[in-house]
């Protein structure tokens, strides 16, 4: 019956989304039923702080069964160093620069923490396409997509919210900016990771009867730094107090991806569900000192920094009804292909007036397609720069995160990432033709993106210069 239903829905809705966007849809449509989709998303979580790349430290066994029951992408990427901009590029599948969302909202030019500032209301979110085509969709956790009404995550797509607007959040019951559900202050008596597990858990528990949509994004493990006494026990054995602190921090969201693998399983969701796993910036490093505790080893740089510490992310992809478990896949991916990819499991043809940066992922990741999914990938945070091609990088970073604290800008830089995936070597010099075809790329998609509706590259360095440790 639940079958019937959810077939007769995805016919309805590929019928009408073809009729509306005529001529012919391009997207494949899911065999079967419509799965349901879940964006897992870390905050500020360094390259290498998952069991599944390494880590000695910290078990991540949560993440590394998802891991291991799907496909973990090694070059995945998101497309900007920090929180507010990665995330307009998830929800809507472009890059963030094409709409002015090219620096965080409310530490704009002027220092207006405004509630002006938020993802274009002009942008179609994925949310809002999952909706149209079915799907009961959900928010639980951390927005930082404006605070203004127009800008309330159920005013872009998302029938139900838990969480919280801005962009970082006190861990403790009763501390800091209010948790909301809906639009209503809730007094939130849980530490806020365990708290957004039960309500994912919740959420899941209530949509059921038809396909659902649940974007979990974490604020672990942004700072502040606060974790839970039982858990700190357990990582005594770290002698760094913010690194146990971190780890505190992470396994209480590992733990909470936990709760949401074994509710899809328990429910017999497991198998037509399609999981997404990464983190929206790289781990934050100021000057060689970790901001958070986090690691992005081998990568160099930081969190808003162009360099691979700031835009790589672990990533994984998992839907056992079509993907193989276990697998590697080692082309470049990026967050924007989330929304194409999760439209055309969904069976809805993407219509190219949308003009989405991303690519559904589908064809390349079952080994039908072969060929990249991108020619090239690009970023830009003001006078920052980079762009991937092939195993190339050309790059200009801020290199006040990194190793140079008195040089805001430089490069570009030109790296091999197959031989220097720390980018120590530039290449630059001994390949000048190399790096000019790589920026004539650049700045031609560059010229394509508008100017940045709020902030400035150098007012924005300006103020992290005179506080270098504070953690937009
Ligand atoms: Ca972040």
């Amino acid at each position: 019956m639940l079958a019937s239903i959810r077939t007769l829905r995805l016919v309805a809705a590929v019928a009408i989304t073809a009729i509306l966007s005529a001529p012919a849809p391009l997207a494949r449509a899911a065999a079967g039923d419509q799965p349901n989709i879940v964006i897992l998303l870390a905050d500020d979580m360094g390259f290498a702080d998952v069991g599944f790349q390494g880590c000695p430290d910290i078990p991540t066994p949560h993440v590394d069964r998802l891991a291991a029951g799907g496909v973990r992408c090694t070059n995945g990427y998101i497309s900007g160093p920090y929180c507010s901009p990665t995330r307009a590029g998830l929800l809507t599948g472009r890059y963030q620069q094409r709409f002015g969302h090219e620096f965080n909202p409310g530490g704009g030019e002027g220092g207006k923490a405004s509630g002006a500032a938020g993802l274009p209301v002009s942008e179609t979110t994925l949310a809002d396409r999952l909706k149209a085509a079915g799907y009961a969709t959900g928010l639980v956790g951390k927005w930082h997509l404006g605070g203004a009404p127009q800008f309330h995550p159920q005013r872009r797509g998302f029938n139900e919210f838990f969480g919280f607007l801005g962009g970082a959040h006190s861990y403790f019951p009763g501390d800091g900016a209010p948790i909301l559900r809906s639009q209503e202050v809730v007094r939130e008596p849980e530490y806020l990771t365990d708290a957004f597990a039960r309500e994912a858990v919740s959420f899941i528990d209530r949509h059921q009867e038809k396909p659902f949509f649940l974007y979990l994004a974490f604020n672990a493990v942004h700072t502040p730094m606060h974790a839970t006494d039982k858990r700190l026990e357990r990582f005594a054995s770290i002698s760094d107090p913010m690194r146990r602190t971190y780890a505190a921090m992470l396994v209480a969201m590992d733990e909470a991806i936990g709760q949401v693998l074994d509710k899809l399983k328990n429910a017999g969701l497991e198998e037509n569900t399609l999981v997404f796993f990464f983190s929206d910036n790289g781990g934050p490093v100021m000057q060689g000192t970790t901001i958070n505790g986090s690691i992005n080893k081998p990568l160099r740089g930081s969190k808003r920094t162009t360099l691979e510490g700031g835009i790589r992310t672990p990533f994984v992809v998992r839907w056992p009804a079509r993907l193989a478990a276990g697998k590697t896949y080692d082309q470049p991916v990026i967050q924007l292909d989330v929304q194409p990819t999760a439209l055309a499991a969904a069976g809805v043809a993407i219509d190219p007036s949308w003009k989405l940066d991303g690519v559904n992922l589908l064809p390349h990741l079952l080994g039908e397609n072969t060929t990249p999914p991108h020619d090239a990938l690009y970023w830009r945070l003001g006078r920052q720069m980079a762009i991937r091609q092939g195993d190339w990088k050309l790059v200009r970073y801020d290199a006040a995160a990194d190793d140079m604290p008195r040089q805001p800008v430089v490069g570009p830089r030109l790296y091999n990432l197959k031989d220097d995936i720390g980018e120590q070597h530039d290449l630059a010099a001994r390949l000048p033709d190399k790096a000019k075809e790589l920026e004539a790329a650049w700045d031609a998609w560059s010229a394509e993106m508008v100017q940045p509706l709020w902030g400035d590259g150098r007012a924005e360095g300006a103020r992290r210069r005179a506080n270098p440790r504070a953690n937009p």
